[in-house]
């Protein structure tokens, strides 16, 4: 910490922040050998440098998160189009363009350990600190629109039955376990959110390249009072991808920071990840209009009946400091509320209003963590709450209570029509009761809407993760129940989960309805169909929101001695216009030569890196190159696992060669002069049309993945 000029220890002193200190401010002359009764004697008890230092180091860890405790979080800053939400909102950092607000947004898995990889299959959390000119607004939100359970008193059950089984801690980071799916396969309202995370949405390529949203219904309040029904979202500019699960397990020995580091260099680059922010608008006298209940968060508001407008931009430009100070301690709570926006009756969201602050006590040892630098709010702070663990503030004077005439009344209270903020005047009636609303009680209708918007290749990856994930079940009574639940969301893929996890479908009371249009079990409670709803939605497809921009991709490079030079120079020039990152990886690190002068360092050796970790592969011409390559298991292997994984092949000149030499099952040799393109395979033999061949890779890196690969690859290991 510096010290002011008066404290400085001489007159031209260079400064205090050079030298090493104890806590208390004083000089250390030697850090590396403790106080000892000669240089072979015991360690004396007035080394007080040793003790202060092994002190705190002893404490140095504080409770990891009991969810979300895997994070990484970035500093951006918030900002409207313009003024159009004034009509339902009076939140100013909604309202006025001219603000651009401080934001730190948190990503997170939510089941893993501080330690554990990033891409295992887990919703992402997306939280967002606002720091209003009207103070802290936080929108705690997920990657997915929907949650487990309707209430909250069954979080703890959820999350005791997903994390590590507590006999033996196992396993890490995984819902694969018999304690999860024996719980969901008793709680039929969590299948929706089930779909999801089955899906590919639970593997995102990037924090750049996933949606945000707030799950619960919220309200917005106008300044004359009025409120209407909102649910946030956020929609990344980069587009919605995801990595394949066969890449998710190889990615977490790879690089176990995989999206951390993704973010983290994206950042560092000048890649800001940016995100629309978008708001759903129901008005208070429609709340009864729909097919499901606007406060049950298994639910989400197709955006084909209600659509997301877009209403400003949230840029993530700068990295932290120091990740214990900030992402480590940063506190977010629902709760924290400004004026404009306030909760709905949702039964998870009321629960949550209790959760966190409580769990911000244990977790960072008292009341007066909003002292800590990461979660003050950017306004004055000013009450009468005094004293407790790590107190930082020293408030002067003998006034700590209200009312007060020593202090002239201060802190006063400011009055609604001045920015005072006042809860919504709802008015609420009811018996005492511990029930669930029969509006509640559908639980299946979303979640088939969701399985029928996927794609063909979607729906397979779904299939395939709940293979994964129920055939690691023991107990033969859970998957059986869990079959039972798959048939309510849609029979066929029920079936064929069955037949892959060695349930025999028909012996467990699951009754096919003869001439059953939708082939769906009928649920006694599904919701009235003259209410609003739609069966597909689009817009909950991942195809559907894809980007133009390229930023941020990584494209593979394999070279050896003897590259032809200008091939690679071109490739890489059309790559970094459109913000492709090249790396170049070899057998060895140092530097390579190629047919020009130039040369060439080498980023990583086949031993540092993986196929995993990039989004396509490229190698140029050069006969000496190719010869060397086409002897190297390391290469050929990063080019099959590429080709395995649907990702796009650029092959120019000799390097057309490996075809023949790499496994490309599908794929026919190119004798063609022109470019040839087959399933994201792009080959050239013939370097005049070396243009038409960069436009053509990129125009395969754009379209990402070329499922169609898939037919000729199943199961067949890389
Ligand atoms: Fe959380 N959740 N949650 N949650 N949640 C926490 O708060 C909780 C829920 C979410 O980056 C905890 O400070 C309950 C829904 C995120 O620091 C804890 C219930 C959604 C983060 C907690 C829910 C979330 C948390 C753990 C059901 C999406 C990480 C540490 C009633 C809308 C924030 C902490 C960060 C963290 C409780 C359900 C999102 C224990 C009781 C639904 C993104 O307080």
């Amino acid at each position: 910490m510096k010290q002011d000029d008066t404290n400085s220890r001489k007159d031209n002193d260079p400064g205090s922040e050079d030298h090493l200190t104890t806590n208390q401010g004083v000089r250390i002359n030697n850090t590396d050998d403790s106080l000892k009764v000669g240089s072979r004697g015991p360690t004396l008890m007035e080394d007080f440098h040793f003790r202060e230092k092994m002190t705190h180091f002893d404490h140095e860890r504080i409770p990891e998160r009991i969810v979300h405790a895997r994070g990484s979080a970035a500093h951006g800053v918030f900002r409207v189009y313009d003024d159009s939400m004034k009509k339902y909102t009076k939140a100013r950092f909604l309202t006025d363009p001219s603000i651009e607000t401080p934001v730190f947004t948190r990503f997170s898995t939510v089941v893993g350990f501080r330690g554990s990889a990033d891409t295992v299959r887990d919703v992402r959390g997306f939280a967002t600190k606002f720091y209003t000119v009207e103070g802290n607004y936080d929108l705690v939100g997920n990657n997915m629109p929907v949650f487990f359970i309707q209430d909250g008193i069954k979080f703890p059950d959820l999350v005791h039955a997903i994390k590590p089984e507590p006999h033996n801690e196992m396993p890490q980071a995984s819902a694969a376990h018999d304690t999860f799916w024996d719980f969901i396969s008793l709680m039929p309202e969590t299948i929706h959110t089930i779909m999801w995370v089955l899906s590919d949405r639970a593997l995102p390529r990037s924090y750049s390249m996933m949606e945000g949203f707030g799950v619960h219904t919220f309200k917005l309040i106008n300044s004359s009072g009025e409120a209407h029904f909102v649910k946030f979202h956020w929609k990344p500019l980069a587009g919605v991808y995801s990595v394949t699960w066969d890449e998710t397990q190889k990615i977490a020995g790879a690089d176990p920071d995989f999206n951390r580091r993704d973010l983290w260099e994206s950042i560092e680059m000048g890649n800001y990840p940016e995100y629309e922010f978008g708001v759903q608008i129901i008005n208070e006298s429609e709340e009864f209009d729909f097919a499901f209940d606007l406060l049950d968060a298994t639910k989400l508001w197709p955006e084909e009946l209600v659509p997301v407008k877009k209403i400003g931009k949230m840029v993530l430009n700068r990295n932290p400091d120091n990740f214990f100070a900030e992402t480590e301690q940063v506190a977010f709570h629902p709760g924290n509320l400004v004026p404009g926006i306030d909760v709905t009756n949702d039964p998870l969201l009321q629960a949550r209003l209790f959760s966190y602050l409580d769990t911000q006590l244990i977790r960072l040892g008292g009341p007066n963590f909003t002292e800590i630098p990461i979660n003050r709010p950017h306004v004055d702070v000013s009450n009468n709450q005094r004293d407790g663990h790590m107190r930082q503030t020293v408030n002067k004077g003998r006034v700590s209570y209200s009312p007060n005439s020593l202090g002239d009344g201060k802190p006063m209270t400011t009055p609604k029509s001045e920015g005072g903020y006042v809860h919504y005047n709802e008015k609420v009636e009811g018996a005492k009761i511990r029930e669930r609303s029969i509006s509640f009680k559908d639980h299946f209708s979303q979640a088939t809407m969701f399985y029928n918007s996927q794609t063909p290749t979607d729906k397979k990856h779904i299939l395939e993760a709940f293979e994964f994930e129920l055939g690691k079940v023991e107990a033969m009574a859970i998957r059986e129940r869990m079959v039972e639940l798959i048939a309510n969301v849609d029979i066929d893929l029920a079936k064929e989960v069955a037949k892959r996890i060695n349930v025999e479908y028909t012996s467990i009371g699951i009754i096919e309805k003869a001439g059953d249009a939708d082939k769906n079990i009928k649920d006694p409670l599904a919701p009235d169909k003259k209410k609003k709803s739609v069966d597909v939605s689009p817009a909950l497809s991942q195809e559907n929101h894809r980007a133009n921009s390229l930023k941020g991709r990584k494209i593979a490079v394999l070279l050896a001695e003897g590259f032809n030079d200008n091939e690679y120079k071109t490739f890489k020039k059309h790559m970094d216009t459109l913000g492709v990152k090249t790396v170049v990886i070899s057998k060895m690190l140092g530097e390579l030569k190629g047919n020009g002068a130039d040369k060439v360092s080498v980023d990583k050796s086949f031993v540092t890196t993986s196929s995993v970790l990039y989004d396509g592969l490229y190698v140029p011409g050069g006969a000496a190159h190719i010869q060397a390559l086409s002897k190297q298991g390391d290469a050929i292997h990063m080019i099959n696992e590429t080709y395995k994984h649907c990702k796009v092949i650029g092959l120019i000149s000799e390097a057309v060669n490996l075809l023949g030499v790499a496994d490309l099952s599908g794929i026919k040799e190119s004798n063609t002069d022109g470019v040839n393109i087959n399933m994201g395979v792009i080959s050239l033999v013939d370097s005049k049309d070396i243009t038409d061949f960069n436009t053509s890779f990129e125009n395969a890196l754009r379209r990402y993945r070329h499922w169609d690969r898939e037919d000729y690859i199943e199961h067949v290991p890389a």
